[in-house]
């Protein structure tokens, strides 16, 4: 029997109204992100499927008037999406409602999947679980009642080839399927913007975990390792397929203090730091944690992480 698409992949579309840095050739950048988003709408038309989006939509929760309307235009119909940390006011999914993403949601242009119950979608061939950004992931519950089931998250995940140096290891994806995958044909994930593909095994069961990537290069250390969408099939294979790429004008610049700029966000290391009343975290630890969730650049890390260990002596 001949396999059939049942949904497209994508992730980290993160659009914006400036050009980054290794972006700033483009002679229009907002043509420069509506070619990859009619790759997906005609991707979307030509099999009839709904498009699955794990996260960060916008680069800015509280993006501008006119990026909105550029997203209202150019987002191709049917996507299923989840909210990544990027479309989250102060990465606290309460506020959403203050977000570009929820004007998106309000207006109809997104199915929001996030404050659905689980799964959010089932039909014969798929059912999908949900989570967005800080959401725990869970296993499956309940009895399976359709061909493929599938867990779409925004949370870093990586493996060798796909990292930032300062990646947890406990979230490196080795060919044991996580204790929190268990269960699902295939496992949809955001945030990591360099593109991955990893088949794990527990128990006799397959399941494959797909990185779907940033949809286009956004800065020098995703040359190459971004722009990619992926076919999902009813036997839960999935194509990898590149965006057109012809028409980007890419160069290498030195962009390491965007990083600076884009990740290190004083309002989530203070949060995270505030949770430091409210349990038994020590400071180190919080430090940490808010390292890995935040890639900050190596100079900043080095000091940090030096004044961490004169605190501890
Ligand atoms: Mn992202």
């Amino acid at each position: 029997m001949r396999k059939e698409v049942i949904a497209i992949l994508c992730s980290d579309l993160h659009l914006s109204h400036t050009a980054p840095k290794v972006r700033s050739g483009e002679p229009d950048w907002y043509k420069a992100m509506a070619r990859p988003l009619s790759e997906l709408r005609r991707a979307g038309n030509r099999h009839g499927v709904p498009i699955i989006c794990a996260g960060d939509i916008f680069h800015r929760w509280e993006s501008s008037p006119s990026i909105i309307n550029f997203a209202l235009g150019a987002l191709p119909p049917s996507m299923w999406t989840i909210p990544g940390q990027h479309d989250i006011p102060d990465h606290n999914i309460d506020q959403i409602h203050r977000s570009a993403y929820r004007t998106l949601d309000m207006s109809r242009r997104i199915s929001d999947m996030s404050c659905m119950m689980n799964p959010v979608a089932k039909n014969a061939k798929l059912e999908v679980y949900a989570f967005p950004f800080g959401k725990a992931i869970h296993p499956p519950t309940g009895k399976r009642e359709s061909a493929v089931r599938a867990c779409v998250a925004h949370r870093y995940y990586w493996t060798r080839d796909a990292c930032y140096e300062l990646a947890d290891a406990e979230t490196m994806i080795r060919t044991t399927t996580p204790r929190e995958f268990r269960g699902y044909d295939v496992v949809i994930l955001g945030d990591n913007h360099h593109h991955f593909k990893q088949m794990t095994t527990h128990g006799g069961n397959t399941t494959m975990i797909y990185n779907c990537g940033s949809m286009t290069v956004r800065r020098s250390d995703e040359i190459g390792k971004c722009g990619y969408y992926g076919i999902l099939y009813d036997d839960t294979t999935i194509e990898t397929i590149k965006f057109d790429s012809d028409e980007d004008r890419i160069e290498v610049v030195d962009d390491m203090s965007d990083i600076v700029e884009e990740r290190l966000d004083m309002d989530s290391l203070a949060e995270e730091l505030s949770k430091l009343a409210e349990s038994d975290l020590d400071f180190a630890t919080a430090m940490r944690r808010y390292l890995r969730a935040n890639p900050t650049r190596k100079q900043i890390r080095a000091i940090i992480m030096e004044a961490l260990k004169h605190g501890q002596e």
